[in-house]
């Protein structure tokens, strides 16, 4: 199958590309280092090096013999897009090509335009250049949970039905996300939403909570192949923070009472969901959401078991909450469903204890390239 995965620099996108031309299918990546960038002005830069793309690509067709191909290029800007569509007439394109902190959408005006434009552009294009050259093409587009916010109430995957006044409908569930960044997102839903409804395009959602870990096969054949592992308050999530803390000895940073509860999943799950999602593409016409994550932890479960974990392999980690920069609910009610993916055959990989100790010692190697000064929050939602 030919899969044009858009965004194929980034944390997910990267090992995502390898995922596929490992399985033998013809891979093309598109990226124009706007996280690289963005990292750079602002002293955010990934705990390891890691060699552009094309170096990247060299290196994994090097020791498996699959080769990516790679384009440098903007997906916001409709030209280049549509040129790769119609070249390279993908039947599946992944798309990952955001601006994807939430705290750099929240720094100013610049930050949030920036995000805005660039994700909502790329959604946009994606959509124009399927129309223009490949309609049949299944688009598996990265959403967030984040879109859904933490309501009081279950969430559903997607959709809800809502009876009033005595009639019954089927709408998106309703959308109340906590920063600009996680906005561009419920946009970019309501984007393909329209479209599908519209066009009879073919488009899976995946509703993605925290992702953690460096670990897939692939990355596992050479270090130079590890996806950008960020630690900073801008690009680090928290799990990856907690883990680079726990090693530099900076006691970990909860966030407030760190009641906040997320759904997360291990690098290795991205990969196995994304792929599911392709294996089992929806019939045209079809918006499909899947919550993707394996389990939920809140920011205390996380740090005590990283603690813990931590302090039983001889490191000496502590556990601090710090003034939350967040506007963000600290004690809260959260069910989400997520049945569909475990339905399409999804194999959790748990964060287990050895789990969190592997991503440990990954972490243990790098010790010296850790740099405190970027740990502590630099950006705040006022
Ligand atoms: N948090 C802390 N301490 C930290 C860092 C974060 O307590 O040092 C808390 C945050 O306040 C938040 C929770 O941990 O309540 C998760 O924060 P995060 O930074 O791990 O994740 P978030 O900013 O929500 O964004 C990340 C990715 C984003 C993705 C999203 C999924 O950057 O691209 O869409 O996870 S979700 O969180 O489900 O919306």
């Amino acid at each position: 199958m030919r899969v044009l995965i858009l965004g194929g620099d980034g944390y997910l996108g990267w090992p995502t590309a390898m995922h596929f031309a490992a399985l033998g299918h013809d891979v093309c990546v598109i990226d124009n280092y706007l996280r690289r960038n963005i990292a750079q002005q602002t002293q955010s830069e990934a705990l390891m090096p890691t060699p552009n793309l094309h170096k990247r690509a060299e290196i994994f067709q090097s020791l498996t013999g699959h080769s990516i191909r790679v384009e440098i290029g903007d997906c916001a800007d409709y030209r280049t897009l549509s040129n790769l569509f119609a070249d390279f007439l993908p039947e599946t394109v992944i798309h990952y090509a955001e601006q994807p902190s939430a705290p750099y959408s929240m720094m100013g005006f610049e930050e949030a335009t920036l995000t805005l434009n660039n994700n909502l552009n790329a959604t946009m294009n994606l959509i124009w250049a399927v129309m223009e050259h490949t309609p049949d093409c299944h688009v598996v587009k990265l959403g967030t949970m984040g879109e859904y916010g933490t309501p009081n109430i279950d969430i559903e995957e997607g959709w809800i039905d809502i009876e009033h006044k005595g009639r019954t409908g089927r709408f998106l569930y309703p959308r109340a996300a906590g920063s600009l960044y996680h906005t561009t997102k419920v946009l970019d839903t309501d984007l393909l939403w329209f479209y599908v409804r519209t066009y009879n395009l073919r488009v899976t959602d995946l509703m993605q909570g925290p992702v953690y870990g460096l670990s897939t096969t692939e990355t596992d054949l050479d270090s130079r192949l590890n996806p950008n592992f960020h630690y900073d308050d801008i690009f680090g999530t928290a799990v990856n923070r907690f883990l680079v803390q726990a090693v530099a000895g900076i006691p970990l940073t909860v966030y407030g009472k760190g009641g906040q509860v997320r759904g997360y999943l291990n690098l290795k799950d991205t990969l196995q969901c994304v792929q599911l999602a392709v294996d089992t593409p929806v019939a045209a016409g079809d918006l499909r959401i899947l919550n993707q994550f394996t389990e939920t932890f809140s920011v205390n479960d996380l740090a005590s078991r990283i603690e813990r974990v931590g302090n039983s392999m001889g490191l000496s980690v502590e556990v601090k909450s710090i003034p939350n920069p967040r506007k963000e609910p600290e004690d809260h009610y959260y069910n989400p469903a997520h049945s569909g993916l475990m339905e399409l055959g999804l194999q959790p990989n748990y964060m287990t204890d050895d789990v969190v100790a592997a991503m440990l010692e990954e972490v243990i190697a790098y010790k010296d390239y850790i740099d405190v000064s970027r740990i502590m929050p630099r950006v705040k939602w006022k």
